[in-house]
């Protein structure tokens, strides 16, 4: 049983013997990022594999013919693991760190040499948007419990984790303009002391994350979602009074109001620091569960977060509710949502050249309970058992719309009942690897059972880097 999470496009198993492999050289082919070896060494050190120029020989290379033959993904890569040696074949960098992140899922560590399988392995992606969605609001994680999330999603060669930094219960970003809004950090589920990432926090995490070719996608909620905004600044309300601090789990009550003269400007100060801040190509302006503005109101919303985001050289992401305004050619759309009525607004969306990233709840919403009476979570989509993440099918969720419109597969975690690094962990591990199959693996190549296996395989691995998971009683661990 080889435990690969998300299943490669072919794996070739040989019959040479499994190579040993106490520590690897690792021989770039020409010239290569030196953070992207650090890396990879980074990769084999956490399953104990060290790096010494006497080790095993593990060739890096480019190369546009890797891969699978058909495949013409980016990230396309081939893993050769022979009695010599170990290769790995890219068409890009990013291709070599999912080689590696390959090599470290196959490595065994049952006795005290680390060995590897004779394989070949030949992959690419799915779809290119496989992302976490991660609430770090309703329950305050910092720096360090981020980039953990960020060494859990990489590892299972995601590209993208979405940081929902502003909500009702607090603010978690330094915005340089509005210095303020530090104020409303001090808040989250449950009262209590909570924190925010500053400008320079921010940084950093970027910077960890794109070494790791993970990039972060920062979200603005508006015009929804704004009660730490308005606790802050009262000219935001229509009496000019600060709203009082929340720290409760209802959702829909806070609102900007768009006539109000302060709210442009707001907007223009939010939106353009964290478009400065954010390296990545994306601005994620949110626009779910306003529930108490009427349509017009709204679609102005969409239209001026979109352009203001625009203007920054940046694209647009809105929750699915976006379909409700004005869509421009390559706006992003987060579905989440299953609701009938809206599909045709979707479909339109998608024919006015919106794309789509699916989050269905009843799938993909991995702070959902695996099952009735688990101690976390909630159940508003129901529960989503580890099968549920991993049996569904991203191009037929929504009726009608163009397999094309469909740009990727993002898992999403909310923080209302999550207080720990292990909760949270709890929660992800197993469902994360099921939806990142879901993102990554052809649909014929899928196979719950053999996904299942792969987990309980995957198991130890998870032991020994700390990743706390929920034993479901879907996986036979022993
Ligand atoms: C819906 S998903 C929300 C969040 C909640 C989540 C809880 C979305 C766009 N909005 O505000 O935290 O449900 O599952």
């Amino acid at each position: 049983m080889l435990p690969l999470i998300p299943w490669p496009t072919e794996v070739l198993p040989t019959d040479a013997p499994a190579l040993a492999l106490p520590a690897v050289r690792l021989a770039p082919a020409g010239d290569l990022p030196g953070t992207l070896l650090d890396v990879v060494a980074e990769q084999l050190a956490a399953v104990g594999v060290g790096r010494a120029d006497d080790g095993v020989p593990f060739t890096l290379r480019l190369d546009p013919a890797a891969g699978p033959a058909a495949a013409d993904s980016p990230e396309r890569y081939s893993l050769t693991v022979t009695a010599d040696g170990v290769e790995a074949v890219a068409a890009e960098p990013v291709g070599l760190l999912h080689a590696a992140r390959t090599l470290r899922q196959l490595v065994e560590r049952t006795d005290a040499t680390p060995a590897v399988p004779a394989i070949v392995v030949h992959d690419a992606p799915r779809y290119a948007w496989r992302g976490l969605s991660f609430d770090v609001v309703r329950h305050w994680f910092g720096p360090d419990d981020i980039r953990a999330v960020v060494d859990l999603v990489a590892a299972f060669k995601l590209r993208v984790l979405h940081l929902h930094l502003t909500d009702d219960q607090g603010w978690r970003l330094e915005i340089p303009s509005r210095p303020e809004l530090e104020k409303a950090s001090d808040n989250q589920v449950g009262g209590g002391t909570a924190g925010f990432l500053t400008v320079d926090d921010y940084a950093a995490l970027q910077e960890y994350a794109a070494a790791r070719y993970v990039t972060i996608v920062p979200e603005f909620d508006m015009p929804g979602h704004v009660n730490a905004a308005t606790h802050v600044y009262g000219g935001l309300t229509t009496d000019g009074l600060p709203t009082d601090a929340y720290s409760g789990i209802e959702v829909g009550f806070s609102r900007l109001h768009f006539d109000n003269p302060t709210t442009e400007p707001f907007l223009r100060d939010v939106i353009g620091d964290i478009a400065r801040m954010t390296r990545g190509d994306w601005v994620h302006v949110g626009g779910d569960e306003v529930l108490t503005m009427d349509h017009d109101e709204f679609a102005k919303f969409v239209e001026l977060a979109a352009r203001i985001v625009r203007e920054h050289g940046k694209t647009p992401i809105f929750w699915q509710e976006g379909a409700r305004g004005p869509v421009e050619p390559g706006t992003l759309l987060q579905y989440w949502e299953p609701k009938g009525e809206e599909f045709e607004r979707f479909v339109a969306a998608a024919a006015a050249g919106a794309q789509f990233i699916m989050s269905p709840g009843n799938h993909a919403y991995l702070d959902m309970q695996y099952v009735e009476g688990h101690p976390l979570g909630l159940h508003w989509a129901g529960y989503v058992e580890l099968r549920d993440s991993y049996d569904w099918e991203p191009a037929t969720v929504i009726d009608g719309m163009p397999a094309e419109a469909v740009a990727g597969v993002s898992a999403a975690i909310w923080t209302e009942t999550i207080t720990t690094r292990d909760e949270l962990f709890s929660m992800l591990l197993p469902r994360l690897g099921a939806v990142a199959e879901v993102a990554w693996t052809a649909p014929d190549a899928k196979d719950f059972d053999a996904f299942a296996a792969r987990t309980a395989a995957a198991a130890p691995a998870w032991r020994s880097h700390g990743w706390a998971f929920h034993p479901t009683p879907q996986v036979d661990w022993s």
